[in-house]
């Protein structure tokens, strides 16, 4: 896969994909946006992947935002065709059917901060700093900002660091809940891969399946999505990997997992 933006590597099982234009602190402007999209398009049929890293280049920052410098003379219908396009480019990675871990390992504001929500997993270093500061620049967050906070953290921690603009640690995210861990810098990366390690040893169907009756019931009526929890279950009995899974368990073995 060959981007400009973005750089991808892949070991094993696992993806790690950088977004990278340091001399901006990663800031998504069209260019990134699109490739992102065509990066998770062209990842998602992979069935080699069972997770995958999203973080920034350099020290600074996880991604600084959208280019606010590409922002200043847009009409109000590119703003418009601006932020579909985000949103495009964020639905495709949330829905991606493997775990997502964001390692942020710096500032993560307005679309930086609306990436890490598209992700399954938030692991953050202790430097990393998070905030949606939109309305600092008279605007509002529209690359989902408004939608996945909220159903992360309730309306009301959503209102503060929306109406706020502020910026907030760390540790303070994660009191707030939308973020897993903080850990120390040099750590980071370590971990988010130790735990990516561990989510790819599991049933790759089964995390997959998994993951689309977290994330898709979330919006459901409990009971509509009890219902579809269990359809995903009965689906996972055509598996080989159930047989595989279960075989294991009763010969005191480790589990060798097909995705299939
Ligand atoms: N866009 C473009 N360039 C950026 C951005 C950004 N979001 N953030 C930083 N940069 C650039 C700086 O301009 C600077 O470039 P140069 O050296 O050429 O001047 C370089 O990156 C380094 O940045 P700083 O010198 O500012 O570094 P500091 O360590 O002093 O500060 C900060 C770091 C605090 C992160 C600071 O850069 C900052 O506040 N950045 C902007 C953060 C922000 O407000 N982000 C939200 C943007 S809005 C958004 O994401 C969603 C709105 C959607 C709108 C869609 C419209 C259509």
């Amino acid at each position: 896969m060959n981007f400009e933006t973005l750089v991808y590597q892949q070991k094993h099982h696992i993806g790690r994909l950088t977004i990278n234009r340091p001399q901006a602190l990663n800031a998504l402007n069209d260019q990134v946006l699109h490739e992102l999209t065509l990066f998770a398009n062209q990842i998602k049929s992979d069935k080699n992947i069972r997770a995958l890293i999203i973080t920034g280049s350099g020290e600074k920052a996880f991604v600084a935002g959208a280019d606010i410098k590409a922002m200043q003379e847009m009409t109000p219908q590119e703003a418009e065709d601006f932020s579909a396009t985000a949103q495009t480019a964020f639905n495709a990675i949330e829905s991606l059917p493997f775990a997502v871990i964001a390692a942020v390992n710096g500032f993560a504001l307005g679309g930086g901060c609306e990436l890490a929500l598209s992700c399954d997993i938030i692991l953050a270093s202790e430097k990393a700093r998070f905030g949606l500061p939109e309305v600092t620049l008279g605007l509002l967050p529209c690359f989902g900002g408004t939608q996945r906070l909220p159903r992360a953290v309730g309306l009301y921690k959503a209102r503060e660091m929306v109406f706020s603009g502020e910026f907030y640690s760390a540790e303070k995210c994660r009191e707030f809940g939308f973020v897993n861990r903080v850990i120390v810098p040099e750590e980071l990366l370590n971990e988010a891969q130790k735990l990516a390690e561990t989510i790819a040893s599991r049933g790759p169907v089964a995390v997959a399946k998994a993951k689309q009756s977290l994330n898709t019931g979330f919006e459901l009526h409990i009971r509509d999505g009890l219902k579809q929890e269990a359809t995903l279950f009965g689906e996972l009995f055509s598996t080989t990997d159930h047989h595989e899974g279960i075989s294991a368990f009763i010969e005191k073995r480790e589990p060798h997992f097909k995705g299939e």
